[in-house]
């Protein structure tokens, strides 16, 4: 299908407004920015003037009312999700860009404890996938701390990759077909292997899905949640009325106000969010799995090198936990190791690092500031965590998992 891409971009007020729309099909999709790190998708069934959604959305971002149709609206049918333009090809290499800014742009997440989330009391961004961030920024660097992480939410995380303003999104973002193709990106390898699940109140006496009937389910617009709920509840014959929010704290807020029976989520989204509810003993999530959400590392299409690095440095962490190599020891791993394996991993030998276009030692770097998979695994999610999440899937594929590093050799 042949696209047409046209980007407007107003300064009106002091906020900012991107408008895409694709023609040659009659649905197209509205991208409003009415705050620097808000976005709203709307799906228009009209053929659009493009000069008239201009105006039209910078009366919305002026007034507010796009943020408060998000936070407020119930949609009985559709569901958005993401926004149309591929990704512009980079032009350059990011790793140049990159060690020429001297600091790694992360598209991360704010809301989402013990995954990415910005603590209030020190404002900076700690989790598991802010900790991949880290890993990269050692790797190319030197340094995991030379880290800028751009708080991203379900519906801007995309346009905010695609326009180029971070280098990498690490933000429990589900690897699907279609954003793998027609949204121009590339995934890593998974970091996390999720699905949605479904909260509700342990006195609900709701257990099941199916138990449902009638009820009102909060979910996050520009999500694989929104488009699995319709999925799943349909084939379950299973009415009900979701209600779909701007962003996680408006989706949790819902729920906690009592605005919904259930509240659907990644189970990992939930049993984070359930740690932030006031009395989350009362809080239940159900046993049922809804979909597959392998979660992953993302950046744009075309730039080969990058790519590349943003998978070794996420294989490599998993190889570090299944060779036992940790921060503790990974220094005199790699003076003492005479296993031909670990000493390609860490560069002693061979000159696998330089084959990215980094040190041959990259992964020293890595593990020695940030730590192996189960190492950044524990940190954030482990049992001296609140969150205390059981590996499963997550565990090494020698332990029954699923966590495979091809080979470094
Ligand atoms: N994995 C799913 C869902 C990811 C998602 O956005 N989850 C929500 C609910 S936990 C979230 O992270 N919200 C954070 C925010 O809006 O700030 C996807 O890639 O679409």
């Amino acid at each position: 299908m042949k696209k047409n891409v046209i980007v407007s971009t107003i300064l009106f007020l002091g906020l900012s407004l991107l408008l895409s729309a694709c023609g040659g099909a009659p649905v197209v999709e509205k991208v409003v920015t009415v705050e620097v790190e808000k976005v709203v998708t709307q799906e228009v069934e009209k053929e659009v003037n493009v000069e008239a959604e201009v105006a039209e959305a910078t009366e919305e971002a002026a007034s507010g009312e796009a943020v408060a149709e998000a936070t407020e609206e119930t949609v009985a049918e559709e569901t958005t999700e993401e926004t149309a333009a591929p990704a512009a090809q980079t032009s350059g290499s990011t790793l140049s860009i990159v060690k020429d800014r001297g600091v790694l742009n992360c598209g991360g997440n704010a809301s989402v404890p013990g995954f990415g989330f910005l603590d209030p009391d020190t404002n900076e961004f700690a989790g598991f996938d802010i900790d991949f961030c880290k890993a990269i920024a050692a790797a190319v660097l030197g340094d995991a701390e030379a880290i800028e992480v751009r708080a991203t939410s379900g519906t801007d995380r995309f346009p905010v990759l695609q326009a180029g303003e971070v280098d990498v999104l690490v933000r429990n973002t589900t690897w699907t077909i279609s954003r793998d193709t027609s949204l121009g990106f590339n995934f890593a390898p998974v970091n996390f292997y999720d699905g949605q699940g479904m909260m509700v109140r342990t006195d609900s006496g709701i257990k099941t899905l199916a138990d449902l009937e009638g009820a009102t389910v909060c979910v996050q617009q520009g999500t694989t949640t929104e488009k699995n709920l319709a999925d799943v509840m349909r084939a379950l014959d299973v009415s009900y009325e979701p209600v779909v929010l701007a962003d996680q704290p408006a989706t949790l807020a819902a729920y906690a106000e009592g605005r919904c029976d259930g509240f659907t989520t990644d189970k990992s989204g939930l049993v984070s969010s359930r740690t932030q509810l006031p009395d989350p003993e009362a809080h239940v999530i159900l046993e049922e799995t809804m979909s597959k959400e392998p979660l992953a590392p993302v950046v744009r299409h075309g730039d080969d090198q990058w790519f590349d690095i943003v998978k070794w440095v996420t294989f490599g962490v998993i190889d570090a936990e299944e060779l036992g190599i940790t921060s503790a020891n990974v220094e005199e791993m790699a003076a003492t190791s005479e296993d031909p394996v670990v000493r390609n991993l860490l560069g002693v030998e061979g000159d696998l690092g330089q084959g990215l276009g980094l040190d041959n030692d990259f992964m020293v770097k890595v593990i020695s500031q940030v730590g192996n998979y189960g190492e950044i695994y524990d940190r954030n999610l482990g049992p001296d965590t609140v969150f205390n999440l059981p590996r499963g899937q997550n565990a090494l594929w020698t332990e029954g998992g699923l966590m495979y590093s091809p080979p470094f050799r």
